[in-house]
């Protein structure tokens, strides 16, 4: 698969392309979808839903990219995590006829059929955000992050804090199925393998900050005092469980450890206020890279398989550096 990392100046550099890209785009579709003459392109985009504040900030930038100013006609659909309505709508975008398909699969397997689909009708796909199992052949181009680096970031920080001290450690998992929860549980087990960190019960809060509540009350039910370390896959989830902790007697930060994945503005305040110990960021401004994607395969241009976007990780002095100046 090519790959390519977008960071700092790359990521620049991609930016400007795709503003360019945007502006002088010609129309020409190739052998894709409706053909586009001089008109708009037609995109249907299908987001997951709109469980997290990572999720508002990625529909928000990918709705400002994919305006009618930048030459674009959007169809939005977000699915409230249901994978067979997200299919269903994607269904729906081949039927109208589309120029483009952009995804952000809400979990990686069963996208052969309707992938197949697209491809049958000559529309192109573009995911961004999350990936899927199915052959690199079925889409164009997808554009996100590394989540199995965010795993084994946040992983090495636990490793690093706890050593050798014996250390449990409670889960709260993303979406089952999700590319994000299979592959932040991969990268965590492998960072902390040989630690004294053991894990007292793993289980999924969705991404969202409801269930992230509901199952830490579960944990605490359950292990009480006993719990020394939370790894959230997500801030809200994070967020969640720190109003379960509070409400428990217990101090988050300090009593219970946590570590999360995201760094949204609320997860950022909470490291910050020392209620979270560590975050990995994951960034949600995919909007203009997937935009551009979409205008480049549409002009029939090269494009690589893969575009990872660089992540960042914060502890709580460098959140406190920074929190001023993020843009989500
Ligand atoms: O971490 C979580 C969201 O797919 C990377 O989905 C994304 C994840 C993100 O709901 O907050």
């Amino acid at each position: 698969m090519n790959k390519k990392i977008l960071g700092g100046g790359a990521l620049l550099a991609a930016l400007a392309l795709v503003v360019t890209g945007c502006a002088g785009t010609s129309g020409d579709s190739g052998d894709s979808g409706g053909g586009t003459d001089d008109g708009p392109i037609s995109v249907g985009f299908a987001q997951t839903g709109s469980e997290s504040g990572w999720r508002s900030a990625n529909t928000e930038s990918m709705k400002t990219a994919f305006s009618e100013e930048n030459g674009f006609d959007l169809t939005f659909n977000a699915a409230d995590n249901d994978p067979a309505a997200q299919i269903a709508a994607v269904r729906s975008f081949i039927n109208q006829g589309v120029d483009a398909i952009v995804i952000a699969p809400i979990v990686e397997d069963g996208w052969d059929d309707v992938l197949q689909e697209a491809a049958d009708a000559g529309i192109p796909v573009i995911l961004e955000d999350r990936t899927v199992t199915s052959s690199d052949e079925l889409f164009a181009s997808w554009v996100g992050l590394d989540f199995k680096k965010e795993g084994v970031t946040a992983g090495e920080w636990a490793a690093e804090t706890f050593g050798d001290t014996p250390t449990n450690m409670v889960v709260l998992e993303g979406t089952t199925g999700s590319a994000p929860a299979n592959d932040r549980a991969e990268g965590f087990a492998e960072a902390i393998e040989g630690t004294a960190i053991t894990t007292l019960d793993s289980q999924t809060g969705n991404f969202t900050r409801a269930d992230g509540k509901t199952v830490m009350e579960g944990f605490l039910q359950k292990y009480g005092s006993d719990i020394d370390l939370l790894y959230a896959h997500n801030d809200d989830m994070a967020l969640g469980a720190i109003d379960a902790i509070e409400a428990a007697g217990l101090v988050p930060g300090v009593d219970i450890k946590i570590v999360s994945i995201d760094a949204v503005k609320d997860g950022m305040q909470a490291l910050v206020d020392g209620k979270i110990n560590y975050i990995v960021e994951c960034n949600p401004l995919l909007g203009e890279l997937a935009a551009g994607l979409v205008t480049d395969v549409l002009a029939g241009t090269d494009v690589d398989k893969a575009y990872y976007v660089e992540d960042q990780s914060f502890t709580q002095e460098q959140a406190a550096e920074v929190i001023d100046s993020r843009l989500y």
